[in-house]
């Protein structure tokens, strides 16, 4: 982030396409063209079903490297320790930087092995915490006992402080729901960087999303689907820096 002095994470999507051949291609292009104003680049599984993780995707993750950029894969790796753990070593195999988890499924024989298999390989993991959409509410939003006290508290709260006693190295919150933003930054305090997805084509506002606490922007069609990427990004890349300027002044 320091030294591209850019906060945003292409998110390299692309429609349904039966022309395999060309979505690599135009991967490559795009992550060339915007390379420059961007500080990472996240991937998920409508790339890696037409591309394959070792036949293509990981081209994908080698240009990345060779351009200075780390690589998350969004797996929202979401089963049993043991499924949990091989999907990680593939996808840490193919060279990915962090990969993405779904809290949902808990620590016990959930994402324990994870972790440990991230830690062993020195890679990170991003948990979700609340999610972009508008149906988050009804899984990310809802209100739970929480078993010490009793209390009834969002899911998500709870979520952020899984975060912080998971020792994550991201915790995923929408762009489009700029309050609960503050109120995870408020539980992570500076101890875990918030990834935020959603500015743009779902309606988020990148200067709300980083004054609320954001520290990472996740951009994807804004970009990706602009005429000139290149130039999409940079504006992008422009906002989104100035908006953490000032929230860097504001906090000192
Ligand atoms: O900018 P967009 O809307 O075109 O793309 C947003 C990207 O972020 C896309 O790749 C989604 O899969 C991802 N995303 C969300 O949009 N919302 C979420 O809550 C979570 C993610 C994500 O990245 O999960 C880790």
């Amino acid at each position: 982030m320091e030294k591209k002095k850019s906060r945003i994470i292409l998110a390299l999507d692309f429609p349904y396409s039966e022309n395999h051949k060309q979505l690599l291609s135009s991967s490559l292009r795009v992550l060339d063209s915007v390379a420059p104003y961007i500080c990472a680049v996240k991937m998920n599984r409508q790339l890696v079903l037409p591309l394959g993780l070792f036949d293509g995707v990981q081209k994908i993750v080698n240009h990345a490297h060779e351009l200075g950029l780390p690589t998350i894969m969004d797996a929202k790796i979401n089963d049993i320790g043991s499924t949990n753990r091989a999907i990680a070593e593939y996808y840490f195999d193919a060279g990915f930087d962090a990969v993405i988890a779904s809290s949902f499924v808990g620590w016990d024989e959930g994402l324990q092995s994870v972790f440990e298999v991230a830690k062993k390989m020195n890679r990170g993991v991003i948990v979700l915490v609340y999610m972009s959409h508008k149906g988050a509410i009804e899984g990310y939003g809802q209100m739970v006992q929480r078993s010490e006290t009793k209390r009834l508290v969002p899911q998500y709260r709870i979520f952020a402080e899984k975060a912080l006693k998971w020792n994550a190295d991201g915790a995923v919150v929408g762009a489009t729901y700029p309050s609960k933003i503050r109120e995870v930054r408020a539980i992570l305090k500076d101890l875990v960087p918030i990834y935020s997805p959603g500015v743009g084509a779902q309606g988020g506002d990148v200067e709300a999303s980083l004054k609320a606490g954001a520290t990472y922007l996740i951009v994807g069609r804004i970009i990706v689907e602009a005429e000139n990427p290149a130039m999409a990004a940079e504006q992008v890349r422009h906002d989104a820096w100035l908006s953490g300027k000032e929230k860097l002044a504001k906090s000192r």
